[in-house]
Order: structure tokens, then sequence, then C-alpha cells
């Protein structure tokens, strides 16, 4: 990793924070429609991943990689608008979370429906072998979501047809209260159905980002998908509305220990790659005029109801 790709890594997982913190604030103040989700302590994951795609891949995001769009150009101002349920935000009130795409930033809408991004995101790496693209697509997948059936066929079918996907696994800890052993047989590697499977630690995000670039460029040498397991933890309950008192606080307390903002600033600092100690203070200040310009926007006009839900 060159020291601009580091600094911009850096400045992403830090934006990635910033804004779920001023989420959680408006959803305190009982302004989002909705609760928040967090990526606390798995910005790695997210950001040092997407960070490492090129300008036309595609990536399928689930609802805790919301660093992975800001990575891909989404900005605080459409994510607030978004949970405020605004008439300006990308889905217009229509929906009041991260479920908002832009085909032409390469990000597919998430969907709630656990592992239901892996045949659709296969769908779209077979559509780059199809038109001889040297294009990979990427999405995400938490421990407990690697349980379900389409978990399995998406990757298989990946498998079968060689083809250029990367499924990156969260193995953070829990699926919502749900421990993995209580839900999974084994660990989330055995699961990789044949795919050429590496274990990173999550939390280091310069061995996530050095370990997307070798995946993305398996995926195109042709060698078929990639399952990146990260190995994390969820420091937040499932969402805001969740106070994880099922999570043994010493548990918490190992992996605060294993922060990956402050790890990757030990890193960077190392090489004596400093970031501009503004930085905080600027995203800050970004974020609250975008927080506002969000809270002064328009709710949606209550006649265009359906307009942009059902086809006509
Ligand atoms: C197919 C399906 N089943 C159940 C749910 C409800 N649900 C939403 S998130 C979640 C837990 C997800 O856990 P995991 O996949 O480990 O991801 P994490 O929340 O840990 O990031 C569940 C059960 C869903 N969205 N989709």
């Amino acid at each position: 990793m060159d020291r601009d790709t580091a600094l911009r890594l850096h400045e992403a997982m830090l934006l990635t924070r910033l804004t779920e913190e001023r989420l959680v604030k408006l959803f305190r103040q009982g302004r989002t429609l909705g609760s928040i989700y967090r990526s606390l302590g798995q910005e790695a994951t997210s950001c040092a991943t997407a960070m490492a795609l090129g300008p036309d891949d595609m990536i399928g995001p689930m609802i805790r990689n919301l660093g992975s769009m800001l990575v891909r150009g989404a900005t605080p101002l459409e994510i607030f608008l978004q949970y405020l349920g605004r008439a300006t935000g990308p889905t217009a009130g229509r929906e009041h979370n991260n479920h908002f795409g832009a085909v032409e930033r390469g990000i597919l809408a998430p969907t709630s429906m656990l592992g239901a991004l892996i045949p659709v995101m296969a769908g779209v790496a077979l559509s780059f072998r199809q038109k001889g693209e040297r294009r990979v697509a990427m999405t995400w997948i938490g421990d407990g979501g690697s349980s379900t059936g389409a978990f399995y066929e998406g990757l298989n079918f990946a498998v079968v047809q060689q083809l250029p996907l990367i499924v990156v696994g969260e193995s953070n800890g829990y699926a919502f209260s749900t421990p993995p052993e209580r839900q999974m047989a084994g660990r989330m590697s055995a699961r990789s159905q044949g795919a050429f499977t590496l274990t990173v630690d999550g939390n280091d995000a310069a061995e996530v980002y050095a370990a997307s670039l070798q995946a993305r460029q398996h995926c195109l040498e042709g060698k078929g998908p990639v399952f990146l397991v990260c190995e994390t933890f969820r420091m937040k309950g499932h969402a805001e509305h969740d106070d994880q008192r099922y999570v043994d606080p010493a548990l918490l307390a190992e992996w605060a220990a294993k922060d990956p903002l402050p790890r990757f600033e030990a890193w960077m600092s190392r090489k004596r790659w400093i970031p501009d100690p503004g930085l905080k203070a600027r995203l800050e200040d970004r974020l609250q005029q975008e927080a506002e310009a969000a809270l002064g926007a328009p709710w949606p006009d209550p006649a265009t109801l359906e307009r942009g839900v059902f086809s006509s």
C-alpha cells in the first residue's frame, strides 16, 4: 500500500465511524425513522476491501458495510437524508437505512435478506465474464448469514462457474444474540465450498487490504471466486435498540484493544505516514453541516406514496 492509499483508507474508516456516530445521535433524538446498525470495530472489513477494487468493479454491500459505500462515493448527506426519510434522499423516503445503490458508482443496493446478494453478485460476475470484461464483483456476509441456503447456492454456482466474485466473510462473533456455534457447524472458512479461501485479521486494515488485492488478482486471472474471511468482532448490539447484554464484557474489552483505527494509525506512523491532525475536526464539521442540511430537507409528499414502489 502506498502513502496516498493509506491516507485515503484511514480517512474512509474515520468517516465511517463518525458518520455512524452522527446517525446514533440522530437516532437518540428520535429523528431517524429506524434503528442504526453499527460497524464499530469492523470498519476495516468494509473499507479496506472496497478500497482494493478497481473503478469498474461492483459491490453489493450488506447493512453493516456503510464504509464500502462511502469508499465508492456515497456521501454522508445522502446517508442522512435516507435515514431521515426525506424526499430528496436516494429513495425519496421510501426506505430508511442504507438500502440504496448507485450503479454508476458500482454499488448495487443492499438487501435485507441474508445471503440473497451472493447469487445476485455471482450473476453480476457471470455477466462480466460473458462480456469479456476485466471486472470483479464483491459482496459481504456475516457468520449468521453464511448458514443460509442462498449463501451456499450462490457460492457453489460461483465455484462451479469459476466466476470473478469476492465474498467477504465477516466473522464477528454474533448473529443478533446467537453465537456462531449455536447456528453453524465449524469455522466460517469451512463453508468455502472449494472457493480459494483467505483468512485474515479483520481488524488489521493493512492485512485486509493486501488480501483483498490478492483476491482481486486471483479473480482477474480467471481462477474463480475468493472467500475472504475476516476475523473481527461486532462491538455494538445488532442495532442501537439492542444493548448486547448477552455479550461477555471481557470479550468486548479484548476486542476494544484491537480497534482497527488506532491500529492502522500506529501502522502508518511506523512508516512515518501521519494523517493531517485536523482531519477529525474537518470531518466532524462536514458531518454537522450535512446532518443539518438533511434535517432541513422536505418530507415526501404523501400524494406520491406509491411512486417508485410498485411498477405501473
Ligand atoms: C434470510 C434472513 N433471515 C433472517 C433475517 C433477520 N436477520 C437480520 S440480520 C440477522 C443476523 C445477522 O447476523 P450475521 O449474518 O452474523 O451478520 P452481523 O449482524 O453479525 O453482521 C438476522 C437473523 C434476515 N434479514 N434474512
